[in-house]
């Protein structure tokens, strides 16, 4: 087992991992930059190094900078949370280079994943379900026209570089082909320095469906159910559950099936995560693949009694699995809501700024992850998360009543919150009775997506 990790990230998941490690008596060392250093990730490790300035171009992403950080404190592994160089190839590889760990997988697979158009294209051969589409990507408008027509409109337009929504547009037809093509991957282009596109039929109001794998260095792979996190905005996810109303044991089984299946087919190692659209009729197609622990990892957590992050240390430093696939026990439900530094009413505009008082719910059923404390200085230089509230129950019912009561209980002061939209969201009948897509928050909520 490590001596000792170095824990490349900021925020709630820093804290998390110090905690995983401090519990696996496994020393820690925080980096920080000069805006973080009050952080409570600064503070509660065992040891903490500056690392650069507050923008995270010259700090949490500079690659030379962390691993100087780790050969300087003598640190055998990273653990990279998410965000920042947690899904960077280039980075992994420098780590295997350096003789350090990296909690993850190898660079070699982070790589043939981020390639959007290359992992569909693996997963085909593999025989796992993908959108219906093309198999090799496009580069210029006259071959993706021939190819869209081929496939039917509406087709969606995506950017083999891209993610979380950007370089994505959909065409209804031909007469808008054309421009959706180019505005596509000019914005790919800009954000990415790539041209390669590909294109799917478009699956109209699906569910996104994701299932947590964890796969060891002997081949050994499970799968640890689902989450729904079709509740988005603007690509950016809001509120997580585990298990998903719309899937039976039946379809989980195979959905499941099918994910180990993805994860064995490229070697996988570490946690991982498969993501799937889901359609009207429960036919679920391959999107991408996660290379990288998650935001919402703490909903399968409490569902499964697992410790996701324990269990990715303890893989990477090359145990084995802690459990098999029989052993693996779904209870309960669990939720997840997103507590960011936002203001709702301002078209969700970030609110950094001094938080003056904080009150944390607790009790029966409630977790919550979180970096922040009284008269902490949420910088504007990250991203506006500020805790993750999750409740489990033994129902979605009674997990929707504890989100409720935990919810109401959380008190923020000093700067804006989206604590009372996501109370709207838990009082929404359409919540209650499980009807959530994609399009949830415009169909239910327009006056918030002016
Ligand atoms: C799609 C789709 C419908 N059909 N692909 C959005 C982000 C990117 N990862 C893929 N996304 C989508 N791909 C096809 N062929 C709809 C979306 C989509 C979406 C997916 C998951 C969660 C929220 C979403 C919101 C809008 C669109």
């Amino acid at each position: 087992m490590f001596d000792k990790i170095l824990i490349a990230n900021r925020g709630e998941i820093a804290v998390r991992i110090i905690r995983a490690c401090r519990e696996m008596g496994i020393k820690t060392v925080a980096v920080y930059s000069e805006a973080d250093r009050d952080s409570l990730h600064t503070l509660l490790a065992d040891e903490a190094i500056c690392i650069g300035p507050a923008p995270s171009g010259q700090s949490y992403l500079n690659m030379e900078r962390i691993l100087a950080a780790t050969v300087a404190m003598k640190a055998e592994a990273i653990h990279p949370g998410f965000g920042f160089l947690s899904e960077n190839a280039r980075f992994a590889e420098l780590c295997e280079k350096c003789s350090i760990a990296f909690i993850g997988p190898s660079a070699s697979i982070i790589n043939k994943m981020g390639n959007k158009s290359e992992a569909r294209k693996t997963m085909m051969e593999a025989g796992v379900p993908v959108v219906p589409g093309g198999k090799e990507p496009v580069h210029t408008t006259e071959e993706a026209l021939t190819l869209a027509k081929k496939i039917g409109f509406p087709v969606m337009i995506k950017a083999s570089s891209g993610g979380g929504g950007k370089g994505m547009r959909i065409s209804y037809g031909e007469e808008d082909f054309e421009a959706n093509f180019q505005n596509a991957q000019m914005e790919s282009v800009k954000g990415f320095s790539d041209d390669t596109m590909y294109l799917e039929k478009y699956i109209e109001k699906p569910r996104h469906i994701e299932f947590q794998i964890m796969a060891d260095k002997y081949g050994n792979v499970i799968h640890l159910g689902e989450r729904d996190c079709s509740i988005q905005r603007r690509h950016q996810k809001v509120l997580e559950e585990s298990p998903s109303v719309a899937i039976s044991k039946e379809l989980r089984q195979r959905m499941g099936e099918t994910a180990v299946k993805a994860a064995k087919a490229v070697g996988y190692e570490n946690a991982g995560t498969i993501e799937f659209l889901l359609d009207k009729d429960k036919n679920f197609y391959f999107m991408e693949m996660n290379t990288r622990i998650q935001v919402e990892h703490p909903v399968t957590e409490m569902v499964s009694g697992l410790d996701l992050i324990k269990e990715q240390i303890r893989v990477a430093s090359g145990e084995a699995l802690s459990v098999s696939q029989e052993q693996v026990c779904i209870q309960g439900h669990a939720i997840e809501c997103r507590i960011n530094a936002e203001n709702p009413a301002k078209n969700f505009m970030p609110c950094p700024g001094t938080i003056t008082n904080v009150h944390t719910p607790g009790g029966n059923g409630v977790r919550v992850d979180t970096h922040i404390y009284n008269d902490y200085k949420v910088p504007a230089n990250y991203d506006s998360m500020l805790m993750k509230l999750i409740v489990h129950g033994k129902d979605r019912e009674e997990a929707i009543a504890k989100m409720r009561s935990a919810l109401g209980e959380v008190i923020i002061e000093g700067i804006d919150t989206n604590l009372d939209f996501q109370f709207e969201i838990l009082c929404h009948s359409a919540y209650e009775n499980g009807d959530t897509d994609t399009h949830f928050i415009q169909t239910y909520f327009p006056e918030y997506c002016k």
